[in-house]
Parts: structure tokens; sequence; C-alpha cells
């Protein structure tokens, strides 16, 4: 993909109005639907999802730069995507969408030498139009990281509204951040340091109960496999970078069931 500063921010800026008009939590109707992990920069990740997924919508769960090779031309490869089938490819924020994590993480200097200081900015402007998570046939909960402390529904996150550059609200924060843990059984300190924290099966389910929903599909942690079941199923952990040393997955989901494919195997 040649990459140039001018066909980089032609693609941003047509993605900002399509994005902008989607609301922070999307309310998906679809008879199916592939539910994409993270992919850092895994272009060839992208390329197959798009590629081979004929049917359905396709929701990615975020963190689609910082580490990886083509952190840039991943991006650009979604939003194309984006815009070319807005209500069918559905792109939520991931904890790596803000400007803190990009200085550190690589896709700040990727894009500076690449495009030229200055071009970040575009960015910036891009992850506070992106949705923070989706639910799916209002029974599936799609979102990066998981269930925050201090919301009692996926509709109170979304009274929250979209971010700025950073993930400024405390509760959005944590819906990108937060990770489950098996044998908890609220909320415990997370390693991730921060706003974050983990959570266990009552807070999941308390939380599902009061969002209507009976399924949490999330992606954020490189899980061996790709793919992963917690709480008896009502959690499922879905990640898609090949960069990880995993074989990245995508979780199916269609009438009353959720399974899972490798992504070379699509
Ligand atoms: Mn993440």
């Amino acid at each position: 993909m040649s990459l140039s500063l001018s066909h980089v921010r032609r693609i941003v800026e047509e993605a900002l109005p399509i994005l902008s008009a989607e609301k922070p939590v999307l309310e998906i109707d679809a008879k199916g639907a592939a539910v994409v992990g993270d992919t850092h920069g895994d272009l060839e990740t992208s390329e197959l999802v798009l590629e081979r997924v004929g049917r359905g919508v396709i929701v990615f769960l975020g963190d689609y730069v910082d580490r990886g090779p083509y952190q840039i031309e991943n991006m650009v490869r979604l939003l194309e995507a984006k815009i070319s089938e807005p209500d069918r490819i559905l792109l939520l924020r991931g904890n790596h969408e803000t400007r803190e994590m990009n200085m550190y993480y690589g896709f700040y200097d990727a894009v500076s030498r690449r495009l030229g200081s200055g071009a970040y900015g575009i960015f910036t402007r891009l992850y506070s139009t992106l949705p923070i998570a989706g639910v799916l046939n209002r029974s599936v909960i799609l979102v990066h990281g998981g269930v925050p402390e201090a919301a009692a529904s996926i509709w109170d996150v979304a009274s929250r509204g979209k971010q700025g550059e950073d993930l400024e609200d405390e509760v959005v924060f944590q819906a990108l951040w937060n990770d489950p843990r098996e044998g908890l059984e609220w909320f415990g300190p997370s390693p991730r340091g921060g706003y974050a924290r983990v959570f266990g099966r009552r807070a999941l389910e308390k939380f599902l109960e009061a969002s209507g929903c009976g399924v949490l599909v999330r992606s954020h942690e490189p899980v061996a496999g790709g793919f992963e079941a917690l709480f008896d199923g009502k959690l499922y952990t879905v990640f898609s970078c090949r960069f990880y040393g995993i074989k990245p997955a995508v979780a199916e989901i269609g009438a009353g069931s959720i399974g899972f494919r490798y992504v070379d195997e699509l």
C-alpha cells in the first residue's frame, strides 16, 4: 500500500462524518456477526477478515495501532472498509486509540517518521469519533476491555459519551482497560495501573443483567489460542494479532451461539 499524507488525510476525513454520526454505544441488529480482537498493525489479519467474511456485520474491538509493523496501513485499510460499507464494518475504540498510548508504544513515532511531523493530529481527531462499545441483537455486549466498576450497565457507559484524544472519563477508561478474573467476585486492583481494575463473576453478571444482555465479548488480552471462554461462557476474550505468538482468531456470533475460527483458516 502506498502511503502518502494526502491519501491518509483524505481517508480519515471521509471517515470522520460517518463515525461522528454513530452513537457512543452502537445498537447493532444483525443475523450474524464476526468479532475481531486486537490487531495492532496486523494488516494480514484485517485483510483476511475483510476479504473472507462474506456475510453479517464485522465488528473490530479496537487496538488497531501501536506495536505491529503496518500500523498506519492497518488503520487506513479499516477506514477504507468503513467508508465503503459503513453499516457492515463497525470500528470500536480500544485503549490504544489514545494520544497517551501512542506516545509510548510507537504509533506517534511511526506517523511522524513516515508522514511527517504534524501529521499525527489527524488520528486524535479520528479517535474522538470512535464509538466505545456495541450491543448486538439486544443480547451481546461488545467492548474492548470489560465491566467498569462505577457503571451499572452498558447504557450507563453510553451516557458518558465519546471521548477526546484520551479516555478522560473513568468509566469509559475502565470499559476499555479492565480485565476479567476467574475466582474473583467483584472488583480488584489491576496490574495495568491507572484507573484500571479487574472484575469478577458477580460484577459481570450484575452488569449483564442491568444491560438486558446475556454475554460479553471483549479482547485486550492475548489469550493462548486466540479465543477463551470465562465464567461458564458468559464472557469471551478474542485476540486477533499474530505478533503475540498466538494464532489470531475471530469470534462468530449467530442466533444463540458463539464460536470461533482462526483467521488463517477463514
Ligand atoms: Mn488493549
